[in-house]
């Protein structure tokens, strides 16, 4: 952001107190704030006692190479223990840990005793194959009970797993393999996806082909469709029913060092090749198993929590996996997408299984936006206490339907500003605690350090608009980038000095609350401003024609850029209608000033997508100029870029 920092255009009034019988039984009160700044490594030295360790931390925070830390690192712990053995210990063995539902409609409950004899045989079964505490794990899974069991047993035994999204090429999937040099990939035959299978195993063999995937030892195959006729290496390719089923369900957990690497976890980024983002054991769990507890307000005797991410995303990595089991929640498990068979199925299953706290993104709510207040209005939605939602700014007309029509304009929305780096949640409203506003994440947890600063590192004034920052360290941080720390220190530490910058425009409201304005690198300079994607967008979401938006910058001789949107209007709204573009441009006029219009407008029925459901707009930038695309491996649906361009005869 060259010349003006970024331009406060979009006002918004509408604030929510929390409900007061929420608030008066809240885990976590405003009284947490506090205690934090006072004493910020006390509290969360506080917090890691949650855990149960097998030798208690001394140490909270070890600074004294910045910016490589180390949390609680004289402490040692098992992260599987934590999140499934103790709560049998303590009575719970009982309780449901996951309610599993196929997309095909078949299901499976899982309590915590049965989870902790499949990740004891699951890790049997590694050590059976050779796996050793460091070795590497590749997951190539669908979402199935397996995901998480896999997940846990490499924990569990100390081998850090790397997910690789089942949606990714065996291109993508080889140069993971490579990067993280896994010994083992455990996949499955296929995944149901669209009211389909999937097959998932062919990617795997044919990544395997590739140069610098050798040392895969052994491919564990889990049959899940069953219908596929696969190739099967011998020596090589073994099914899990022969080799799991087969093994003891006791398995005695060891204790493993709080820095030892727990995971890696591949982001794409706009440029080169992907990031491995490497997180450890003790700070990760302590910050995970806090923010689930504190920004869901999780009542495990009574809650039935339900993340909507798949594993393969650090959402699901966070939230699905290590929050909730840490934490000893009854959490559901989806295989499928939203509208299969039905546009109603997400909602079917909330009244299914009574889930109280719903986690989701925006491109989900928009997408149930577009099909209509109807559907979920036929579904007893009731025992909703709180919504979540992450991936992407929410636009507040987006976050307004969501707690109107899915909330029944009851229960707290909370917005939540992290990424893969962090871990796990930075930003958000804590449910009991704060008045929200839609599209905003607000404030900082406690023990969170964040702040919006301008090209020369100073911290903005509230009003202004500039960089999100974080000025401290935090006990779940990434601990590098796999096998590359130079990269580390260039991607995170070198744009500004002792701060880690977070990629993301924002602006600090009148209030000094966060509001997030896209990636930095998405944000338009027109005629000397720069103006935020995301005000723009939700300019255009707030039209009722409209049901979602993706704003790029495209190269203009007058303007340096200009605006270019395209959107994707609601399902009664005709594109070909006289007079649509104009409408459209005079509402974000008058909603954001004449500055903020877009010179285009192109209304098209897809948007790209990544399988975590963030826009990509670098592609549409690509359209916009009439370049040939750039990188499209990472796509949800490559075919969306050429439904797109052939939509498209005004873009040329
Ligand atoms: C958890 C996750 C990180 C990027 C992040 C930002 C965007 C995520 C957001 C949000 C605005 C929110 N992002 N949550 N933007 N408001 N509540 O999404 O991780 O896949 O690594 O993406 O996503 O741009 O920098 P990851």
């Amino acid at each position: 952001m060259s010349n003006e920092s970024l331009a406060n255009l979009l006002k918004e009034e509408r604030r929510f107190a929390p409900p007061a019988g929420l608030a008066a039984e809240a885990n976590v009160s405003a009284e947490a704030y506090e205690r934090a700044k006072a004493d910020r490594l006390g509290f969360w030295a506080e917090q890691a006692r949650r855990l149960s360790w097998e030798t208690e931390p001394t140490e909270t925070l070890d600074w004294s190479n910045p910016p490589f830390a180390k949390w609680f690192a004289d402490g040692r712990l098992n992260v599987a223990y934590n999140c499934v053995d103790r709560h049998v210990e303590n009575g719970l063995g009982d309780r449901v840990a996951i309610h599993f539902e196929g997309e095909p409609g078949d299901t499976r409950t899982l309590t915590y005793a049965e989870l902790q004899r499949e990740v004891s045989k699951a890790a049997n079964a590694l050590i059976e194959l050779g796996v050793e505490a460091g070795d590497r794990v590749a997951i190539y899974l669908p979402m199935i009970p397996e995901a998480v069991v896999s997940m846990l047993a490499c924990a569990r035994i100390g081998a850090p797993h790397s997910l690789v999204f089942g949606g990714f090429s065996a291109d993508a999937l080889a140069t993971r393999i490579n990067d993280a040099d896994a010994r083992v990939v455990i996949t499955a035959d296929g995944g149901y996806r669209r009211g389909k299978p999937s097959a998932l195993k062919p990617a795997v063999d044919e990544a395997l082909t590739r140069p610098g995937t050798e040392n895969v030892r052994s491919v564990l195959v889990v049959r899940r469709t069953g219908q596929e006729d696969i190739a099967w290496t011998d020596g090589r390719d073994v099914w899990w029913h022969d080799l799991v089923e087969s093994q003891s369900d006791q398995h005695t957990p060891q204790a493993f060092d709080a820095e030892h690497p727990l995971f890696i976890l591949y982001t794409s980024g706009t440029t080169g090749k992907p990031k491995g983002i490497l997180h450890t054991t003790g700070g990760y769990l302590t910050q995970i198993s806090y923010t689930h507890h504190a920004v869901f307000d999780l009542k495990p005797e009574t809650d039935v929590f339900w993340c909507t991410a798949d594993v393969g995303w650090v959402t699901g990595h966070s939230y699905i996996v290590y929050g909730p089991l840490s934490n000893g929640a009854t959490e559901v498990l989806y295989e499928g997408t939203p509208d299969s068979p039905h546009q109603g199925r997400w909602w079917e299953i909330v009244q299914k299984y009574g889930v109280t706290i719903l986690y989701t993104a925006p491109t989900a709510i928009r997408a149930a936006m577009k099909w209509g207040d109807d559907i979920p209005a036929k579904f007893d939605l009731s025992s909703l206490r709180i919504l979540g939602s992450v991936g992407e700014p929410i636009n507040p007309e987006a976050w307004v339907w969501y707690r109107k029509h899915i909330g029944a304009g009851r229960t707290p929305v909370v917005d939540t500003w992290w990424q893969t780096e962090t871990g796990g949640i930075m930003i958000s409203p804590l449910p009991g605690v704060t008045e929200t506003k839609p599209g905003s994440a607000q404030i900082p947890l406690p023990g969170i350090a964040a702040t919006v600063v301008d090209d020369d590192a100073r911290e903005v004034a509230n009003g202004h608009g500039g960089y999100l920052v974080l000025t401290e360290p935090w006990p779940s941080m990434l601990r590098t980038i796999w096998g590359d720390d130079q990269r580390y220190l260039d991607t995170y530490w070198s744009r500004f000095e002792h701060k880690y910058f977070a990629g993301d425009g924002a602006k600090k409201d009148d209030d000094g609350d966060i509001w997030l304005l896209g990636r930095v690198d998405d944000v338009m300079l027109v005629s000397g401003h720069n103006i935020s994607t995301t005000e723009v967008e939700s300019a255009l979401v707030s039209h009722p024609k409209v049901a979602e938006a993706a704003v790029v910058g495209a190269t203009d001789p007058q303007t340096t850029q200009a605006i270019c949107a395209f959107v994707i209007l609601r399902g009664d709204a005709d594109a070909n209608e006289e007079g649509l573009v104009e409408e459209l441009r005079a509402h974000v006029g008058k909603q954001l000033g004449p500055i903020a219009k877009p010179k285009r407008i192109l209304p098209v029925a897809e948007l790209p997508k990544t399988r975590s459901g963030k826009i990509m707009r670098r592609l549409l930038r690509d359209v916009a100029e009439n370049r040939t695309l750039g990188d499209v491996t990472t796509l949800t649906d490559s075919s969306v870029m050429t439904l797109i361009q052939t939509q498209l005869p005004a873009a040329s």
